[in-house]
């Protein structure tokens, strides 16, 4: 057995390193995917996750998080829960309940409190900034408010053969108060099987979960596709399905991991995440859409130092 990790977006690299650590002394993957979570959240300059993340139309940093374990098919999340410091480990503390473990709102936070969670103001200035720059966009060019939104979900899979997969984000920026996307909702933002492997989404969640697309991932590497294949066709037929039927799509992009370590990225925008296994140190490919194939390649070293330029940036 060896061990492997995949992650959404370049943010995940630093929290991914952090997990290699764990794995590779034989740690349990709930443990590396929470530590590898955290360390997005924890970070100020990544705008969709945790502190720092943008905040909905009334200037409120609402977060979504999950966790499953591939075992025991525990799951647990949180839906638009503010001011707690890792929802990812609230997460993870609910799917070890029997009842009541999706928690929304100031339920969610109820439940924080009571079980020592840490409390922080998520809103950073910065946040704060750029929430101001866009209503004043939005009000001077009559521009859609919805974008800006990029998830970190995780699957990993330990020694043991123990696979988990967990996701964390705000949302999208300016959403309504209370809205709710795919990363909290088991089977659309992430899905885990030990027996077969896992999935997690990023991109638009009101499309993403009109497809089940973690679940349909892990139901087609079940049928015996490889994880290429599945995450490959799960988003290109979806994605071909709402042409047809909406005349439109939003971006989704999806990694999965089997239980032998092999990963697979499906994509219908340019997309970047991160990979790390026993046998190579973790990396950032950048994936996009060709014709009816996902190519990817190493992130350059030009990307790289871009990357960190834009995410430095004055607002
Ligand atoms: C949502 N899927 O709340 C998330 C946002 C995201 O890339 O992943 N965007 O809809």
């Amino acid at each position: 057995m060896k061990w492997a990790i995949i992650g959404t977006w370049r943010m995940c690299l630093e929290g991914i390193a952090a997990a290699t650590e764990i794995l590779g002394l034989g740690g349990d993957s709930g443990d590396a995917v929470e530590e590898a979570v955290k360390a997005v959240e924890d970070y100020p300059l990544y705008k969709s996750v945790g502190y720092g993340g943008l905040p909905n139309e009334i200037c409120q940093v609402e977060l979504d998080a999950a966790f499953m374990d591939g075992d025991t098919l525990s799951f647990g999340a949180v839906g638009g829960i503010q001011d707690f410091k890792n929802p990812v480990s609230i997460a993870r503390r609910l799917s070890r309940e029997r009842f009541n473990i999706f928690l929304v709102g100031s339920g969610a936070e109820d439940y924080a409190h009571k079980n020592g969670f840490e409390r922080k103001n998520m809103l950073t200035e910065r946040a704060k900034k750029i929430w101001e720059k866009r209503v004043r966009e939005i009000s001077e060019n009559n521009l859609s408010p919805y974008d800006g939104h990029d998830t970190v979900g995780i699957v990993c899979l330990d020694l043991k053969g123990h696979m988990t997969a967990a996701t964390s984000t705000s949302g999208l920026f300016m959403k309504k108060r209370g809205r709710i996307g795919d990363s909290p909702i088991c089977g659309s933002g992430l899905y885990v099987d030990s027996k077969i492997g896992g999935a997690v989404a990023t991109g638009l969640g009101e499309d993403i979960m009109k497809g089940c697309l973690s679940y349909e991932v892990v139901r087609l590497m079940e049928s015996g596709m490889s994880p290429q294949e599945a995450a490959q066709n799960a988003v290109y037929s979806f994605s071909e399905k709402l042409k047809q039927r909406r005349g439109k799509v939003g971006a989704i992009s999806i990694v999965c991991l089997n239980n032998m370590g092999e990963w697979g990225v499906g994509t219908n925008v340019e997309f970047s995440f991160v990979v790390a296994s026993q046998k190579s140190l973790p990396k950032v490919f950048l994936a996009h859409p060709h014709q009816d194939k996902v190519v990817y390649e190493e992130a350059s070293k030009e990307w790289l130092e871009a990357y960190q330029r834009r995410i430095t940036q004055p607002v």
